[in-house]
């Protein structure tokens, strides 16, 4: 296979990944490339684990701060986590041994709006970036990058970054070439410029990273795939979930709020928004377009099937099925995909300005409509808020959708109070379970309540929650947002202690 470093100055610097590894020293900031399973580094991780590991068995503590896009997979979150080789860690992450780090103390976790990340290190917020470790498609003779299959906070990396290790990954479908669209018009306050975006498919970057070959300490070939776990097919609940979203989004259309082939959509990741997306495929909707995060199977699908003509993101997130389909059709495609920077795909001013219909996983909603998208029991973390929170607050319509029980029932999703709040009741306008939907728009908190719990909770815990609340509504307290703060928490508190909210 014919070496996709083409710059000359750049292949005097190809090295082994145990090579590379070994200019990282302990106590530095590494950003690294990847989103949601695609376009992470596959070797240097690894190899700086290896190298992490034998420097901690030598009883020196080593460790670095690692900065990525969202979440990455498990030879880059799993591999430094499992030696312990991470003093920070953010934003969004995923994966099982972090998680585990995380929630017993071992490991700092910074969970930012994933269209913070780029301006916070611009500004200075989150100290120096050291090092930046990119997964690219390709290098070209002028030393420019051909981006991969993920965009995230790349291009910050390769600008704030003192030095640059590279990963050439031949496995990167060469015709991802001319998919991206890299900004380089951001400027810092108070010099902003507005960005020119008007249609999700509006071109306003360049197709390349630029990169300056002084700072690239090493350039790594690799061949190996982006790796993703298949998704269950669409279960009942996801089923009748998607059934309600569709119902309302036609509902909407007829009311003369949104236009018939509806308004961008964005779509967070799990099995709910991938069976939204199977639903919209069997829906009569056409001409839909999509400004999100990362593309999953569900959307591969409506652009194959002629219902979704453009789609703008920032990373592919597919099912190794799905990943075998786009790789053998990547012309079908191309014409019809965009990956641009992070900052950009979750820039509240362009979700503002299109009006993005928003759909995003939550773990529960209190009967006001405040929600928590990231914390078990409030203190033990999931996964982060990732993007969830960008468009929640710019959209046209945001909506959070979530089975009404968790834990084989023993959980109810609809709780008196959320233990962690990441979307406020200002922020969320519509909740979905697969018992209905709460269309919380123009609604007070107390009309909200009602609604929630009649359209939303599961049946058996709903005369729990109309006692709750009648009972706050008559304590003597505030009418506006009625609480009992001694038994707020205690379905929470209960379930601790018995292991059931029953
Ligand atoms: O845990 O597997 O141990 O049983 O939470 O729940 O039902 O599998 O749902 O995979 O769709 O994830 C909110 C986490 C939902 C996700 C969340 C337990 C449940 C299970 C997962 P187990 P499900 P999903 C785009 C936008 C935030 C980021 C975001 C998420 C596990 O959607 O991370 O939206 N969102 N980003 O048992 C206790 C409850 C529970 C509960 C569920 N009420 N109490 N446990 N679980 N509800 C993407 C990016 O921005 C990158």
């Amino acid at each position: 296979q014919a070496s996709r470093v083409l710059n000359a100055t750049l292949r005097n610097k190809i090295m082994s990944a145990d090579e590379a590894a070994a200019l990282i020293p302990s106590g530095v900031n590494v950003g690294m490339s990847g989103f949601t399973g695609s376009g992470y580094p596959k070797l240097v991780p690894a190899a700086l684990a290896r190298h992490i590991n034998k420097h901690n068995q030598a009883g020196e503590k080593f460790r670095i701060g690692v900065w990525t896009g969202a979440s990455t997979a498990p030879e880059l979150d799993g591999a430094l986590a499992s030696v312990d080789g991470v003093e920070m860690r953010l934003p969004y992450q995923s994966d099982p041994t972090c998680r585990r780090r995380i929630n017993a103390g071992e490991m700092e976790y910074i969970d930012i709006h994933l269209s913070h990340v780029a301006q916070f290190v611009w500004f200075g917020f989150l100290g120096k970036l050291d090092i930046a470790v990119v997964e690219v498609a390709g290098i070209r003779e002028d030393g420019s990058l051909i981006p991969c299959s993920s965009i995230g906070n790349n291009k910050t990396w390769l600008d704030q970054a003192d030095k640059i290790i590279l990963e050439v990954n031949s496995w990167q479908n060469p015709e991802l070439e001319g998919m991206h669209d890299i900004y380089y018009g951001t400027q810092l306050p108070p010099n902003r410029m507005p960005i020119p975006i008007v249609r999700p498919g509006d071109r306003i970057g360049e197709q390349y990273f630029r990169c300056d070959p002084d700072k690239v300490i090493a350039v790594v070939e690799t061949h190996s795939p982006d790796r993703n776990t298949p998704f269950t097919p669409p279960d009942n609940d996801s089923r009748r979930i998607a059934g309600h979203v569709i119902e309302f989004l036609e509902h909407e259309v007829k009311k003369g709020r949104l236009p018939a082939n509806l308004l961008p959509l964005q779509s967070g990741v799990g099995n709910i928004a991938n069976a939204v997306m199977a639903g919209l495929n069997d829906s009569k909707f056409e001409h839909l377009t999509a400004y999100t995060e990362v593309l999953q199977d569900g959307m591969l699908d409506l652009i194959k099937s002629g219902k979704l003509d453009f789609a703008s993101a920032t990373a592919f997130s597919l099912s190794p099925d799905a990943l075998a389909n786009l790789n053998a059709n990547m012309r079908q495609y191309r014409d019809k995909i965009l990956l641009r920077p992070q900052e950009i795909s979750n820039h509240p001013e362009v979700i503002r300005r299109l009006g993005i219909i928003s759909m995003n996983g939550m773990i529960e909603a209190d009967i006001y409509g405040n929600v928590n998208s990231t914390h078990i029991m409030g203190s033990a973390i999931m996964n982060g808020i990732g993007g969830s929170g960008d468009f929640a607050r710019n959209a046209y319509l945001s909506m959070f959708v979530t089975p009404s029980q968790a834990k084989g029932g023993a959980i109810s999703c609809i709780v008196p109070m959320v233990s962690h709040v990441d979307h406020t009741e200002h922020d969320v306008q519509v909740l979905v379970t697969e018992q209905g939907l709460a269309d919380l728009r123009g609604l007070s908190p107390k009309q909200r309540a009602k609604v929630v719990i009649e359209n939303c909770a599961h049946p058996d815990f709903r005369p729990a929650l109309r006692e709750y609340y009648e009972r706050a509504l008559h304590s003597g307290n505030g009418r506006q947002t009625p609480h009992i703060l001694d038994e707020a928490l205690s379905w929470h508190s209960r379930y601790q202690k018995t292991g059931s909210m029953r």
